[in-house]
């Protein structure tokens, strides 16, 4: 009974003495975000606060399917990095096909360890088959599985809609879902840095040429094998 009391004494005694979790998870922090400031994200329900994103790299990886309206949600998500004053030689954009492309490019980017957090954008609209349920489950659990395994923030910016007027309404005016998605990658990737202890702005010394970096002339290789 006596060694049980004890056990379960110093089992409280090493957590109190146990390192202090990073500042990132401190209650102090919380506080912050029980007082959102008036910085509404659109007509969205989420509010951010003060973000500085002065020395933070984010990659947007976009598709080229429904390109019109991803186009208006890159704009939006610009936007938002403007303001909170990432700069614009830190902010690297790629396109891709479509959607489904996205989780293995986003895990390609987070692997090259160049930015700070991805930004993804696509649109899934409806069709008359079922290849929209299953890109749209298969991108956003793919997504979900690299920031998880790549530690990498990557924000889930594909509108998944049964018709083009949905899109519209959500890629568009005062509503643009892409305005929140680079305030969230702000976010996110503040949150990364403190949490992990890294420092700002990944990737100032790249560890890999994946492609993504802007390299002005790539060298020109021996073509591989029988080619
Ligand atoms: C094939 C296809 C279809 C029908 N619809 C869309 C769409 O609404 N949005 C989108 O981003 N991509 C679409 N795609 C393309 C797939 O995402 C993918 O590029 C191809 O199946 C090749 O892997």
């Amino acid at each position: 009974m006596i060694s049980t009391f004890k056990s379960a004494l110093l089992c409280l005694l090493s957590l109190a003495s146990a390192p202090s979790l990073t500042n990132a998870f401190a209650p102090t922090r919380r506080a912050s975000f029980s007082s959102p400031t008036s910085l509404q994200g659109a007509e969205s329900e989420v509010s951010f606060g003060d973000l500085d994103g002065s020395d933070i790299r984010i990659g947007i990886i976009r598709t080229r399917w429904n390109d019109e309206h991803v186009t208006n949600l890159v704009d939006g998500c610009l936007k938002a990095l403007k303001e909170c004053n990432v700069k614009e030689e830190n902010i690297f954009e790629t396109s891709i096909p479509g959607a489904y492309e996205l989780p293995l490019s986003a895990r390609f980017l987070a692997l090259s360890g160049t930015v700070d957090a991805i930004v993804t954008a696509g649109v899934l609209i409806k069709g008359e088959t079922m290849h929209f349920e299953y890109i749209s489950d298969a991108v956003s659990s793919g997504l979900m599985s690299v920031q998880l395994q790549t530690q990498c923030p990557v924000v889930y910016g594909v509108l998944n809609c049964m018709n083009e007027d949905q899109v519209k309404a959500r890629s568009s005016g005062d509503n643009n879902h892409g305005y929140d998605w680079g305030k969230t990658a702000v976010e996110m990737a503040l949150l990364r840095n403190e949490a992990l202890n890294v420092n700002a702005g990944a990737g100032k010394s790249p560890l890999m040429d994946l492609g993504f970096s802007k390299v002005e002339e790539k060298e020109k290789k021996a073509s591989p094998g029988f080619f």
